[in-house]
């Protein structure tokens, strides 16, 4: 038990009383209301090099972004785009929340909240209208806790051939957590929804500079909504959200992409029609043929959903491209995979290009939504060599061999190759 930087951390790690989080959150509020502000100054820098085509992957490796950060590499700072460097992955099945990606679309963020004037207020088709701040949530629902993957719908957009306009991630736009608040459901159910509910909005409290442009609003189906895994989640690796990531609370979207998981939680409207506002339609669109979200650059009529469900992936973790290893003795290879909304089944390695595949083993499993690490030893012939790692998830989907294209740059998921040199 001790701080870590401007956070606490919760006694045991299991503690989940009112009481405990209670004090977890007005510990955080305490400092929050002085020194949480997002400040963006004073970090020092270095630069890396994402592996895109035509070496555009240049990039500052930033230390002490608002002064919380851990190295983060740096797009933007207004609004805030930072990505996990990809060392991080290798450490551990959860995701430091001071290393944790930070995506935001509009530079008009609150630099300081008050957890005791927030609230969350649910209106629209349902019988009361309802406002809670982030003690009466814990005070009237019962706590879950939940581990899952938040990833970016435009993770690893850099990778794509030909390029796409966007937020140009490498692959570390993903983050794991065990994330603690209260069932979506149970919230609606208190407000209690109407019949005839279609949808389920959510708007967060930052706002666009320009008053003209459209307020990110995000809708989810009904039933996606009240599925009992969705959460208004307070808490991510036991400590409270940082701003950055949604302080007070913000929507946990389990199995689904990140642009649902609206951070800083303000209003959530029941809605009797689909929802048709610009980040609904057209952003974040991607072509109607799921799982591979897939078009030829140029293609005309190309009929489009919402992006939803998340796909399996899987990379390495320890090795990077270009990585030296020895050659005729059994190296350690391992790294992370996701089946995307369901759990993994089975984590598979190829050094043949993918004509032969080699079962790898599979770590501790922290729930269907949760990273896996994966692990095996291969033995290498001296020279060149690859190594394929594939995801089969458990409802038996597997990565492609051949990666996807549409212009959003959304949903890439085909398998990874690593490429080594054996001495
Ligand atoms: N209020 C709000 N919530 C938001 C966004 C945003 O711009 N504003 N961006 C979404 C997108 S596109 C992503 S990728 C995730 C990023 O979550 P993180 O910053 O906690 O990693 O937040 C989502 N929730
Ligand atoms: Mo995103």
């Amino acid at each position: 038990m001790g701080m870590t930087n401007r956070y606490f951390t919760t006694h045991s790690g299991v503690d989940r009383s009112d009481a405990s989080q209670r004090r977890l959150f007005l510990q955080a509020a305490a400092v929050g209301l002085g020194a949480l502000a997002m400040s963006r100054s004073g970090f020092a820098a270095e630069t890396i090099d994402l592996p895109f085509s035509g070496g555009s992957g240049q990039r500052r490796l930033v230390t002490g972004f608002d002064g919380f950060y851990g190295p983060m590499i740096l797009q933007r700072t207004r609004p805030p785009l930072l990505e996990t460097p990809w060392s991080v992955y290798d450490k551990g099945v959860f995701t430091p929340v001071d290393q944790f990606f930070v995506r935001w679309h509009w530079a008009n963020i609150p630099t300081t909240m008050d957890p005791h004037k927030h609230k969350v207020r649910i209106s629209g088709h349902v019988d009361r209208e309802l406002e809670f701040t982030v003690f009466d949530l814990m005070n009237k629902f019962r706590h879950v806790e939940l581990a899952a993957v938040n990833q970016c719908s435009g993770n690893s957009r850099g990778f794509f051939q030909p390029r796409v306009p966007g937020g140009e991630w490498g692959n570390g736009a993903m983050g794991n957590a065990r994330w603690v608040g209260v069932r979506f459901k149970d919230v609606l159910d208190a407000a209690g929804v109407k019949a005839g509910a279609l949808y389920v909005q959510t708007e967060g409290s930052e706002r666009p500079v320009v008053p003209t442009a459209p307020n990110l609003l995000k809708s989810l189906p009904i039933d996606v909504a009240r599925n009992g895994d969705v959460m208004i989640a307070w808490e991510m690796n036991g400590l409270a959200l940082p701003l950055e990531n949604g302080f007070p609370f913000r929507l946990v979207v389990p199995g689904w992409y990140a642009t649902y998981w609206t951070k800083m939680l303000q209003h959530v409207r029941v809605l009797t029609k689909p929802d048709d506002n610009f980040w609904m339609n057209p952003a974040y669109r991607i072509p109607d043929n799921w799982p591979h979200a897939n078009m030829t650059p140029g293609e005309k009529g190309v009929k489009t959903v919402p992006i939803n469900r998340m796909v399996p992936r899987s990379f390495v973790t320890n090795l990077n491209d270009g990585a030296r290893v020895a050659a005729g003795r059994p190296e350690l290879v391992r790294g992370i995979a996701f089946g995307g909304d369901t759990g993994v089944r089975a984590v598979d390695v190829s050094t043949d290009g993918g004509k032969t595949w080699l079962p790898a083993q599979l770590g501790r499993d922290y729930g269907k939504y949760s990273f896996r690490q994966w692990s095996t030893h291969l033995k290498f012939a001296k020279g060149e060599q690859t190594v394929l790692v594939r995801c089969t998830n458990s409802d038996g989907l597997q990565q492609p061999m051949t990666p996807n294209w549409n212009p959003g740059g959304f949903m890439r998921n085909v398998v990874e190759t690593t490429h080594l040199m054996a001495v």
